[in-house]
């Protein structure tokens, strides 16, 4: 295809294209001070603040708001010092929640102004189903952006299997894992529950203008369950049998090739270009060359699936009824699989040492189990699903400074929430009430960190954006369970955050806000020389993370060096796989996130 024609049908798509000059975003050689907001804007009834991130020390008494044609609609008011972050010697809250007649304004404060401030109920409005460009872009098997199909005839064959090693299972479909063309069945039965709970909880926040198959058109469906279903076929397709639980399509031989996916030159012994590896959950350490993962079991992998299949089979209960018996049908075998095997289904490692090293798995039988009872009525599920909540009411992460990667995965516990609805929603019962209290104690160990300028409390491991967007997810949860609005403030903090409320001023979606990702670590971006839209980034590191990975290399200048001096780092460069690549999983949570706060 040439480049031409592909720029062409991604505008067509929704994706704009890259402009070849990149703006700067970060006030260099300017006075050391920058005021940072959410670039989407703020919901008239939400709280309101903005972050003074100064690179020296210095003292600001107040700031003010001033409309279009410069009126001061707001303020002075005091600015709130809240000490040093990071590279800021100093912060400042500049709270203007009072302020709450729909408009754009400007900030002032110390003789700098801020990117325009928007106010109004629809500052949302498409922001969640902007995401699903992103997912439609990562399609495997008929991929939209290049009309063209994606690992059709590789796909796949089976290895570390104890006794049908080499059998071809055919598996295409589903979407890339991120900017390289591994699959996890994980991650992808974790995005189509947070699609599908989406689409439950917030029906309104979706459009349809796209076909099944990614193109543009209408088919009567909304996308996000169009993209729901996209996961659920593959899914299906690795479980394909109810004691065969495939769990991951590819390995880490695919990053000695940069491709586009339909070019796709990986070798795994059966030629460039040739036939992919699928691996089997089997309950051992797996790894087919020097490097092994610690797995112990199928439940955390087989969870996820009986949830995402239990509730796909809900949602798809009135439009396709013979798709909604077999997921119906799929997750009561899939969840009878994980509770025979109790623990972890790691995904496997190759040449690198790296996977995703999950550690947990009773919160996604609890998911699992929830969520089968909710389209059963079942109560053997219900009882299952507060046994297995009872064993991990927080999930671990939360207060604590560090973790392995993806050790916590998926990093809330939405079990919780579907406990709470089980009982009605009311949060009279005591089991409603005990979920509460989970979520409350997760939040207040989080927020008990976060006393700095960003109200921002959890450790920046690698995908700290994931950690935010689900943060952001148990927040709302609580808040909806109880009316409780103690964490409301470190809520909107995380989203502030992902929308450039950070050191920074970055959105970490692309596409979306003022300043955005115009480099991230995408072969499609990359070489197709395109701006795509809707994909969350990793986001900020520790120094440390960034400084031990292997194989990064900045590719051009930092502009955003004067802001990269502290502990935590981010870097709009192709070469930063750390923090400057979109993830599939992420852009699927904070879909959730966005659909909540879309107008009605
Ligand atoms: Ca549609
Ligand atoms: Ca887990």
């Amino acid at each position: 295809m040439s480049r031409t024609h592909a720029r062409w049908l991604l505008v067509a798509l929704g994706v704009s294209c890259h402009s070849a000059g990149r703006e700067a975003p970060a006030p260099l050689g300017g006075p050391p001070v920058a005021i940072r907001i959410n670039q989407l804007g703020y919901q008239p009834e939400a709280p309101k603040v903005a972050v003074v991130c100064a690179l020296e020390a210095q003292a600001i008494a107040t700031f003010r708001l001033v409309d279009e044609r410069d009126r001061t609609v707001f303020g002075p008011a005091p600015a709130d010092a809240a000490g040093s972050f990071g590279p800021c010697a100093a912060t400042y809250r500049l709270d203007f929640g009072a302020l709450r007649r729909p408009g754009v304004y400007r900030i002032v404060a110390a003789g700098v102004t801020s990117l325009p401030v928007r106010i109004g109920d629809g500052v949302y409005r498409g922001a969640a189903d902007s995401l699903l460009a992103y997912l439609r872009e990562q399609r495997s098997g008929y991929n939209p952006v290049f009309r063209d199909s994606v690992h059709h005839r590789s796909d796949g064959v089976l290895v570390d299997h104890p006794t049908r090693d080499g059998e071809f299972i055919p598996v295409t479909g589903g979407w890339a894992d991120a900017s390289d063309y591994l699959q996890y069945g994980a991650t992808t039965a974790h995005a189509t529950t947070m699609l599908l709970l989406a689409h439950r909880d917030h029906p309104t926040a979706f459009a349809d203008r796209f076909e099944a198959n990614g193109l543009p058109g209408t088919n009567g469906i909304p996308d996000v369950l169009d993209e729901a279903r996209w996961g659920l076929a593959w899914l299906l397709k690795m479980n394909p049998e109810d004691d065969l639980l495939l769990n991951q399509l590819g390995d880490d031989r695919d990053h000695a090739f940069w491709d586009v996916p339909v070019n796709d030159s990986s070798d795994y012994g059966w030629g460039r270009g040739g036939r992919r590896p699928v691996y089997p959950c089997t309950g051992k350490p797996q790894g087919l060359f020097e490097n092994k993962n610690r797995s112990t079991g199928l439940a955390s992998t087989a969870g996820k699936y009986a949830a995402a299949f239990a509730l796909g089979a809900g949602a798809f209960q009135g439009r396709d009824s013979v798709f909604s018996r077999q997921l119906a049908e799929r997750a009561r075998a899939v969840y009878a699989l994980g509770a025979a095997h109790p623990g972890v289904c790691q995904t496997a490692p190759a040449r690198s040492p790296y996977f995703y090293e999950e550690d947990n798995w009773t919160d996604d039988m609890e998911l699992g189990a929830v969520a089968l009872h909710a389209l059963t009525g079942e109560p053997a599920y219900l009882s299952a699903a507060l046994r297995y909540a009872a064993q991990e009411p927080v999930s671990p992460w939360m207060g604590q400074d560090t973790a392995r990667h993806y050790q916590w995965f998926p990093w809330h516990n939405n079990g919780h929430y579907e406990i709470w609805r089980a009982g009605g929603g009311g949060g009279s019962d005591s089991a409603g009430h005990a979920m509460a209290e989970y979520y409350r104690r997760g939040l207040e160990a989080v927020a008990r960190r976060a006393n700095n300028g960003f109200r921002i409390g959890i450790p920046f491991i690698w995908c700290s954006n994931n950690l935010l967007a689900s943060f952001a997810t148990q927040a709302a949860f609580y808040r909806r369970m109880t009316g409780d609005p103690t964490y409301i403030e470190y809520e909107a903090a995380a989203l502030d955050w992902l929308f450039g409320t950070n050191p920074w001023g970055v959105s970490m979606v692309i596409g979306l806000g003022d300043t955005y990702p115009r480099a991230p670590h995408s072969v499609v971006a990359e070489q197709l020389k395109l701006q795509l839209t809707g994909g969350l980034v990793d986001g900020p590191v520790y120094r440390s993370i960034f400084a031990n990975l292997r194989g990064i290399r900045l590719l051009e200048a930092d502009e955003y060096a004067p802001f990269n001096t502290g502990f935590i780092v981010y870097h709009d460069d192709v070469g930063d796989y750390s923090t400057n690549e979109p993830i599939m999983d992420g852009a699927a949570n904070l879909a959730y996130v966005l659909a909540a706060r879309s107008p009605r």
